[in-house]
C-alpha cells in the first residue's frame, strides 16, 4: 500500500499531484470534497451507518469500500461451503420490520451467495448504493486539530474532509493472513487464500488439492471440497471442537412462528449473552447428575449450533471443570464418528478447553475423513518443511497437489486498522498507539482520536454480529445526534475511561477458560503481534446496559467540546 503523507495541519505534504502522478499509477488527490462523516466499510456495519446518519440524521456521508461490491466479509469470503453460522433469522437487521418481512432466508444457516445478496436487497431496499464509493481502499484518515476534523485520503485520489469518521472495517475480512511458509512463491499450481477466494468457480474435479488450517473456515470448506476433488490432504496443526449445525430447510410453519414472535426473539437476543436468543439454562455443570448432564448435552448436540455452548449449562466457558465434561462429551463424538481410531485420535484436540478458541459449528466435518480421498497429516508429527513447485513437504515426505488452500485466517480485529494509515492528535499514530495491544472505549472510540467511533472495535463483545452492529450504530448516531443538538463538535474518550475499560477486558478475559489459549481472540495467532484480550467476554446484555448507562450520564468518560482548537487531557478529563 502506497503511504500518502500529509503535513501535521492535515493538508497533503504535496497539495498538487506530483506531475507524474498520473503516469506512474499514482493518485492524484483534487479539491477536498466535505461530508458530515466518512464511514469505512459497505458491510453489514458500513450499510447501517450509512442508513441512519443520512436518513435519520439528515447528515451527508460518504461510504468508501475496497470491494467492487457491498457485503464486507460476505463478499470477500467466498470459499466453498461459506456460510454462516448464526442462525439466519437472527444473522440480519433487525430495525426495518419491512425489510424482516419482505426477507426470506432459505435455511438455517444461509451461505455466503444468500447473505451477499441479502445485503445488496438491503442496500437497493434503502437507497445507499448513491452514496456508497466501491473499489476504493482508505490509505489514510488524519484528524487536524485546527478544525476537529479528519482529512481522508483514498488509493483512486479521493481527497475528502469530515466531521466524523466512522469505521466499519469488521473483524477480519481486510486483513487476511498467509503465513510465511518458506517456498510458497514456488508453488507451480493454484494456490488460493480463502479469505480473498476469486470470484469465479475453482475447478476441482479430479484434482489433488491440499487445504493447510483446520479453523471455523476450513472446517466448512474441507467436506465441500472433498465432494469433488481427486484427493484432498488436510494440513492440520491444531485439532478442534466443533459441533454439528444441524442444517436444514425453513419450513414455513417454523418461519410463520419465527414471524409471529420477531419482537420478542430480537429483544432477547438484544440483552442475551453472546447476541443470540437463547441463554443458558442456568444451572452449573457441576450441579447435576453424570445422567442428567448427558441428556443435556444429547439434546443440544440433536439441535445444532451454538445452543450447545450458549444455551447449555451457564459455567461451560468460566469453569475447568464443568468444561472438560462439555469437551470430553464432544472427544467421544468424534471418535464415534471417524471410523480409523488412529485418525480418530489425531483430530481429538486435548491442549486446550472448549470454547477456548472461537466455537465452530460443522456440516459432516469428521466425516469428511472416512473418505477414501481424503488424508489427514497431523503437522505436528510431521511440521511443514516447505512449499515446493509440486506440492507441501513435511518432514514426513511431499504431498504433490494441484490447488493449494490457505484457509490460514486472518490478523483479527486490529489488522483491518493497521493497513490504514490512522493519526490522531498531535499527529498520534494509531499503530503507536496500539504497540502493545489494541486500547478503545467500549470498542467505540479510542482516546488520541477524537471524532472516531469505531463499530465493534478492539474490546466490544464477540457473538453474534448483526446484533453487536446494530447496537453499535444505534449508539454512535444517538452520540452525534446529541453532540449535534448541543452544539458539540469535538467529542473524545479520556484515557482513564479507556484504561479501566481495558482493565475490565482483561478482567472478564482471565476468567474465561480459554485465557491461557493461544488464538486469534488474544492476537496469538499472528507472529510478534501483541498478546492482549481483543474482546470484552462478558455479556451483551451488561455490555449494552453500560453503553446506555455511558450515553445517559453525559457521555461519561469522553470529554465532549465545542471548540475544535484545543486538545484534550486525561487529567483533564470531564467525566
Ligand atoms: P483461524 O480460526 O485463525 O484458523 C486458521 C487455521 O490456520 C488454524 O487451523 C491454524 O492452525 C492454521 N494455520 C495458521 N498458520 C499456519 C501455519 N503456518 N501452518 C499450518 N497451519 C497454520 O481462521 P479461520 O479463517 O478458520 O476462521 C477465522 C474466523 O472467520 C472465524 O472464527 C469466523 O469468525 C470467521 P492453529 O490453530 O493456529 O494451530
Amino acid at each position: 500500500m502506497t503511504e500518502q503523507t500529509l503535513d501535521h495541519a492535515g493538508a497533503p505534504a504535496t497539495a498538487a499531484p506530483a506531475p507524474d502522478a498520473r503516469a506512474t499509477g499514482a493518485p492524484a488527490f483534487g479539491e477536498v470534497t466535505e461530508f458530515d462523516a466518512v464511514v469505512v466499510g459497505a458491510g453489514f456495519a458500513g450499510l447501517y451507518m450509512l442508513h441512519r446518519l443520512r436518513d435519520h440524521l439528515g447528515l451527508s456521508v460518504r461510504v468508501f469500500e475496497a470491494a467492487p461490491g457491498v457485503g464486507g466479509t460476505w463478499h470477500w469470503n467466498r470459499y466453498p461451503g461459506a456460510r454462516c453460522d448464526s442462525e439466519g433469522y437472527v444473522y440480519c437487521y433487525s430495525f426495518s420490520k419491512e425489510l424482516l418481512a419482505d426477507w426470506r432466508w432459505s435455511g438455517k444457516y444461509p451461505m455466503q451467495p444468500e447473505i451477499r445478496t441479502y445485503l445488496e436487497h438491503v442496500a437497493d431496499r434503502f437507497g445507499l448504493r448513491p452514496d456508497i464509493q466501491l473499489g476504493t481502499r482508505v490509505t489514510a484518515a488524519h484528524y487536524q486539530d485546527s478544525d476537529g476534523r479528519w482529512t481522508i485520503l483514498t488509493d483512486r485520489g479521493d481527497r475528502v474532509s469530515a466531521r466524523y469518521l466512522i469505521t466499519g472495517v469488521g473483524l477480519l475480512a481486510s486483513a487476511p493472513y498467509t503465513p510465511d511458509i518458506p517456498g510458497l512463491a514456488d508453488f507451480a499450481g493454484e494456490c488460493h487464500h480463502t479469505g480473498q477466494w476469486p470470484d469465479h468457480a475453482i475447478e476441482f474435479a479430479g484434482k489433488r488439492v491440499g487445504v493447510i488450517g483446520t479453523g471455523s473456515t476450513a472446517v466448512q470448506a474441507i467436506p465441500v471440497i472433498a465432494g469433488e476433488a481427486g484427493h484432498l490432504s488436510v494440513f492440520q496443526r491444531s485439532p478442534q471442537y466443533t459441533i454439528p449445525a444441524r442444517h436444514h430447510t425453513v419450513d414455513e410453519e417454523s418461519l410463520a412462528e419465527i414471524r409471529r414472535n420477531y419482537d420478542e426473539i430480537w429483544e432477547q437476543a438484544r440483552w442475551s449473552v453472546s447476541g443470540f436468543p437463547y441463554q443458558h439454562n442456568g444451572r452449573s455443570a457441576l450441579s447435576v447428575s453424570d445422567e442428567e448432564r448427558r441428556e443435556t448435552f444429547e439434546a443440544l448436540w440433536a439441535q445444532g449450533g451454538f445452543k450447545f455452548v450458549f444455551g447449555s449449562y451457564k459455567d461451560l466457558l468460566t469453569n475447568l471443570e464443568a468444561n472438560a465434561h462439555a469437551a470430553e462429551f464432544i472427544r467421544e463424538k468424534i471418535r464415534e464418528a471417524v471410523d480409523d481410531p488412529t485418525t480418530a485420535e489425531k483430530l481429538v484436540p486435548t491442549d486446550h478447553p472448549f470454547g477456548a478458541r472461537r466455537p465452530i459449528v460443522d456440516t459432516h466435518y469428521f466425516e469428511t475423513y472416512n473418505r477414501d480421498n481424503v488424508t489427514l497429516v497431523d503437522l505436528r508429527d510431521t511440521p511443514i518443511d516447505r512449499v515446493t513447485a509440486n506440492g507441501v513437504r513435511t518432514t514426513g515426505g511431499e504431498h504433490e497437489l494441484d490447488v493449494l488452500v490457505l484457509a490460514t485466517g486472518f490478523d483479527a480485529v486490529t489488522g483491518p486498522f493497521s493497513r490504514i494509515d490512522i493519526r490522531g492528535r498531535e499527529g498520534l499514530r494509531l499503530t503507536e498507539a496500539w504497540a502493545d495491544g489494541p486500547r478503545a472505549y467500549l470498542g467505540l472510540a479510542i482516546a488520541g482520536f477524537p471524532n472516531l467511533f469505531t463499530i465493534t472495535g478492539p474490546g466490544a463483545t464477540f457473538g453474534n454480529l448483526p446484533v453487536s452492529i446494530e447496537h453499535h450504530v444505534e449508539w454512535i448516531s444517538q452520540c452525534i445526534e446529541d453532540n449535534r443538538r448541543q452544539d458539540v463538535t469535538v467529542t473524545e474518550v479520556t484515557y482513564e475511561a479507556q484504561e479501566s475499560w481495558m482493565e475490565h477486558v482483561r478482567q472478564q478475559s482471565d476468567r474465561n477458560v480459554g485465557a491461557a489459549t493461544d488464538s486469534w481472540f488474544n492476537g496469538a495467532n499472528i507472529p510478534g503481534k501483541p498478546r492482549s484480550p481483543l474482546f470484552f467476554f462478558g455479556s451483551f446484555g451488561l455490555y449494552r446496559r453500560r453503553c446506555d448507562d455511558v450515553a445517559e450520564q453525559g457521555y461519561q468518560g469522553f470529554v465532549r467540546r465545542s471548540d475544535a482548537a484545543a486538545g484534550v487531557s486525561g487529567a483533564a478529563a470531564a467525566d
